[in-house]
């Protein structure tokens, strides 16, 4: 009690005793030491010091309001930002999430000003890079080196490049480039431009593409227009081309008729020049191969006429255990010969394949031509070869 009552006195000394007493006898603080020079009597001051009191209390207020005011929307940044840690946050916010990166994706890379000039006469498609605007930085200061590559999805062997720019997200490319296509292929193929971030030392970034069906484009006029980039697609949709067979089936003689007519639109497979095709008819019996046959080869050209016909002996009860397999390959003299496209037939195929065999199961002697669009090789192969993976047990989720 003594002490409080001296410490009290202590601090009460310096507001009632002159402004000399203070300095000696206790160390205000500076608001104390300020009031204890005004002379003012001992309520007002008492008054003073209660009002600073209930101030500094509301300015506490105000800066713990102001802290979580800031701290919900950090909530919603992490959502747009895609830096979600949590998982339960995840699996929450996660079809927002989708939308949000497929947004991302689709806009923010910026925009293309090319032009097409088709010349019926020469059978030249004339593409014009002019310039590109707002292109996303892809560098750490901020900018890209641009430039374009362009090709047609008709011939994707040939492909041009614009000159590099420096540093700039806003590039005057102004190259023209020209594309043997003759009419008849126009249809079937696609302009693709591709903007690239050149990087010295790395792989160079993609920043975005335009692609443009040119069955969708009136090439009797000049075009010229602007198109936003958006992502590159990941695989590249090759056309391989189509071919016509007919296939026949006599129960009473096991005998099996693969017919191969002709083929169009193949792939270009050598670099100076067209292809080399011929076919390949391979009979796979539970999914060993069986027999095989092949056609000729004709040289350079991109549209064969075949009309080779092969016959397997194929016996009635084994024909639901059967796969043909027909495939595209180009003849090469110096190195290996390369396929170009393939597909199965057989009760296992798929779409147009399933229904050309069960037209062929349920016309027995008569022949069925068909055109067919041949397939990537490896895609055949795996399809060929799914059922004994599918033997397997799948792992539980
Ligand atoms: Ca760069
Ligand atoms: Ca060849």
């Amino acid at each position: 009690m003594a002490v409080a009552a001296r410490q009290g006195r202590a601090t009460a000394s310096p507001l009632t005793s002159s402004p000399v007493a203070t300095s000696t006898t206790a160390r205000p603080g500076f608001l104390g030491g300020w009031l204890s020079r005004i002379p003012l009597p001992k309520w007002a001051l008492i008054a003073i010091a209660v009002a600073v009191a209930v101030l500094l209390l509301l300015f506490l207020i105000c800066i713990i309001r102001c802290c979580c005011r800031k701290k919900k929307p950090k909530k919603k940044e992490r959502v747009s930002l895609h830096t979600v840690g949590n998982s339960t946050m995840a699996s929450l916010v996660q079809p927002e999430m989708e939308d949000l990166e497929r947004a991302a994706e689709q806009t923010g890379r910026g925009k293309l000003q090319y032009s097409l000039e088709y010349n019926f006469r020469a059978q030249e498609l004339k593409v014009g890079v002019k310039q590109a605007a707002e292109l996303k930085a892809m560098d750490s200061g901020g900018t890209s080196d641009p430039y374009v590559i362009v090709y047609l999805t008709s011939d994707m062997k040939k492909r041009y490049e614009t000159k590099v720019y420096r540093k700039t997200l806003n590039p005057v490319f102004n190259e023209n480039f020209t594309f043997q296509v003759p009419q008849a292929e126009v249809p079937d193929s696609t302009l693709v431009m591709q903007m690239y971030d050149f990087n010295r030392f790395a792989k160079h970034d993609i920043i975005g593409e335009v692609r443009l069906p040119l069955a969708s484009v009136n090439l009797q006029h000049v075009i010229e227009q602007w198109s936003d980039l958006v992502a590159a697609s990941k695989v590249e949709e090759e056309h391989l081309g189509e071919i016509c067979f007919s296939l026949r089936y006599v129960p009473s003689t096991s005998k099996l008729t693969v017919l191969i007519l002709e083929a169009k639109k193949l792939k270009r497979m050598d670099s100076h020049g067209l292809s080399d095709p011929f076919v390949k008819v391979h009979l796979i019996l539970n999914r060993k191969k069986w027999k095989k046959k092949k056609t000729s080869v004709k040289k350079n050209t991109l549209s064969p006429y075949f009309n080779e016909a092969f016959v397997f002996e194929v016996p009635f009860n084994q024909i639901q255990n059967v796969d043909v397999v027909i495939s595209v390959w180009d003849h090469d003299k110096v190195t290996k010969n390369e396929p170009i496209g393939k597909l199965f037939l057989g009760c296992r195929a798929t779409g147009k394949q399933l229904r050309h065999w069960s037209d062929m199961l349920s016309n027995p002697r008569r022949p069925l031509a068909q055109w067919h669009s041949l397939q990537p090789p490896d895609v055949v192969d795996k399809a060929l070869g799914l059922k004994s993976h599918l033997k397997l047990p799948l792992p539980h989720r």
